[in-house]
Order: C-alpha cells, then structure tokens, then sequence
C-alpha cells in the first residue's frame, strides 16, 4: 500500500509531515490535507489517472493560469481581481508533480488557511459570494488566449457526445427496471437540447474562452472571519470552453440545496432566489466582456448542465463506476435521477427563470 506520508515527503514542504489524513468530498481524485511540525497546512492530490490521462497537461495549465493572474492582480493592485490561488509545491528535484512507483501522479499545494467549503448554500449571502468569486474568476481569465491551455479533457462538457455514449452503453444493457426505463424516457425526449451550446458556438454566437470546469458549491472557499467567499480551488479542469458550462454547473450545484444525493428524492428541485442571487452577482462582474449571445444562452445552460451531469452518472452506472467514485451499489443511477429531478424543476420554471434572467440584463 502507498504511504502517503512518504509520497508527501518528496515535495518542498517546509517540515516533517506530522498528520495526514483524507479530505474533501470529490468524486474523482484522492485528496489529502496534511500538516507539518512547522504548522504549515499543504494539500496532496493523488489524480485519477483513468479520468486525465495526461496529468502533467493539467500542471502546465495551471503555471500558464497562475503566471496570468498573478501578473494581472500584481498590475491591477489588490482591488476587485483579488481572489486567492493555492500555491504549486515543487518536488525537492524542482518538478510540480511525483509520479511514484506505481506510475501514479501526486502534486501538492499549499491550503489557503483561515477558509472553509460548504456542502450546500444554507444563505442568499453565501450564493451571491459564489456569483461574485466565479464572475471575478472569469474575468480574470477572460483575456488568457484560450489556445494557450491544453485540453486536459476533451469533450468534457460536450453534451451531445455525452449523449452518443449513453446511447451506445444503454442499448447493450437491457431496460427491466423501472427507474431505468424513467432514465431512458427523460433523456430520449431531451435529445435536441444535447447540442445547443455547440450549434451555438459553431454558428458564431458562442466561443472559447478559458474555463474552471468544475464549479460546484464546494469547490468555492469562505473566509472565517468575513464570510466573505475568496476562492475557487480544484483547478484541474481548466481549459479552453464555454463560460456557459461554468455558470450552469455552478447553478446547478448551489441551486439545488438537497445535494447530489439525498436520501428524499422529493428534496430536490431549482431554487429560484439561490438562482437570481447568484446570477446577479455574477453578472455584476462579468458585464463588460458578456455579449447579447451569452445572455441569451443562459436559460439553455441552466437547463442542459444537469441534464447532461445526469447522463454521465448514469452511464458511469451502466459501464461499472469507472469515473466517479460510490459510496453504495446503485449510486450513480440515484446521482442520475437526482439531476434528472432538478432538469425538470427547472424546466417547470422556465418562465421566471428566463424573466429574472431578462430582469438582469443590461439590454445588450
Ligand atoms: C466531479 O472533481 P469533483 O469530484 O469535484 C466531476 C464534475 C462533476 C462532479 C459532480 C473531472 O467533480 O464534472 O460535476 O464530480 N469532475 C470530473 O459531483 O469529471
Ligand atoms: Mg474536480
């Protein structure tokens, strides 16, 4: 078994790692928060090599990020760019990552101590810091040429292929179970709202900017003191994209206060004041660089992001859990469902989320 100390050993650490045990609640890496006899807090990621198959992309992604937003916090003063961003830990060989024994990719970095994350939004204060924290991310980044980064993962938020996969897996498996055929039913009579976000980009409306890629609610860091949200961490899926991808998972993430997976599927749906409290925020930073297009695609993202989160868990499920990680046999057709649940929430409030949308337009 690998001693996680001993990996940890391997980078800059500034002491002798004292504890180290498992932290935070993703899917798909092994993370763990250690600290050192000088008190220092780091953070050690084990990547999940089956999920990015060219780890050493997202290190470079990340130096090409943080040397564009340390020159522009740095030029522009502390001012409203200010967010803060893990520092990149070198190996005692000067490398940003270890790759062990086992050909496993470990990097680390430094916590960003005095914050916490939150499992789900339990204020209107706390969605609006979402929305301000995501929309200063964006622009910070709206002006690193996108063809700059690697595309860590291609096709990662392309619905449609999402889309041709499920299709491919579902029909080798056969369709006995009730929740199943709910499953196949919602996604077949969905199926022209797959490419909408790349129809759009190819017809010229939509275009490639850098993105998070992961922006749910606990990927957002809070100040102890202030409340105040300061933070965007797992930078992994950085790359080029559509800030539409960001805005709907973001969306759907803190939208959704029941969780990915209550134990009540009756629990879920879209909370609209979460939605125009989040939004505005938003947009209250990032209005100088959207278009009329981007606006006008916002209903669609907030409406495809969980729908098509919802095909990857469920066909996660049918080829056997290889991307993100369960708990329980079943979970991820549960995850599935639970998205499903919220597309339709969001479907029934299509109207007054495309008024608050309308509402919180500047009339480009
Ligand atoms: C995964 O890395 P983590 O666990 O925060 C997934 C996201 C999903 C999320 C759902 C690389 O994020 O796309 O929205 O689970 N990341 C990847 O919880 O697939
Ligand atoms: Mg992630």
């Amino acid at each position: 078994m690998t001693d996680e100390k001993d990996i940890a050993a391997v980078f800059e650490l500034g002491g002798r790692v004292r504890e180290l045990r498992p932290s935070g609640y993703g899917l798909i890496n092994n993370t763990y928060l250690l600290t050192t006899d000088t008190d220092r807090r780091v953070i050690l990621q084990r990547i999940n090599r089956r999920v990015f198959p060219r780890p050493d992309l997202i290190s470079e992604n990340l130096r090409i990020l943080t040397n564009h937003v340390v020159g522009k916090m740095t030029s522009t003063g502390s001012g409203i760019y200010a967010l803060k961003f893990p520092e990149i830990l070198r190996t005692h060989d000067g490398k940003s990552f270890f790759l062990d024994a086992a050909g496993e990719y470990w990097r680390a970095m430094s916590f960003i101590e005095n914050t916490f994350t939150l499992e789900k939004i339990t204020s209107l204060y706390q969605a609006e810091e979402v929305g301000h924290v995501l929309g200063r991310f964006h622009a910070l980044i709206c002006d690193l040429n996108p063809k700059q980064l690697h595309e860590t993962l291609p096709g990662f938020h392309n619905a449609a292929s999402h889309l041709a996969r499920f299709m491919q897996t579902s029909h080798r498996s056969a369709l006995e179970k009730a929740e199943w055929r709910y499953c196949f039913t919602f996604i077949e009579s969905r199926q022209a709202l797959a490419p909408v976000l790349e129809s759009a980009m190819r017809e010229g409306m939509l275009f490639l900017r850098p993105i998070h890629g992961d922006t749910k609610v606990n990927n957002f860091l809070f100040d102890v003191n202030s409340g105040k949200a300061v933070s965007l961490v797992d930078l992994d899926t950085i790359q080029p994209g559509l800030i539409h991808f960001d805005i709907g998972d973001c969306l759907r993430s803190c939208a959704n206060t029941a969780g990915e997976s209550p134990t009540d599927m009756e629990t879920v749906y879209f909370d609209l004041d979460i939605c125009h409290a989040l939004l505005k925020s938003y947009l209250a930073e990032t209005q100088s660089f959207l278009t009329r297009h981007d606006y006008r695609f916002l209903y669609d993202t907030i409406r495809l992001i969980p729908f098509e989160l919802g095909m990857r868990f469920l066909t996660d499920h049918l080829e056997g859990n290889r991307h993100f990680r369960t708990d329980w046999p079943g979970q991820n057709l549960h995850r599935a469902m639970v998205q499903f649940r919220l597309t339709e929430s969001i479907e029934n409030s299509e109207k007054r989320i495309r008024s608050l949308i309308d509402e919180l337009s500047p009339g480009v």
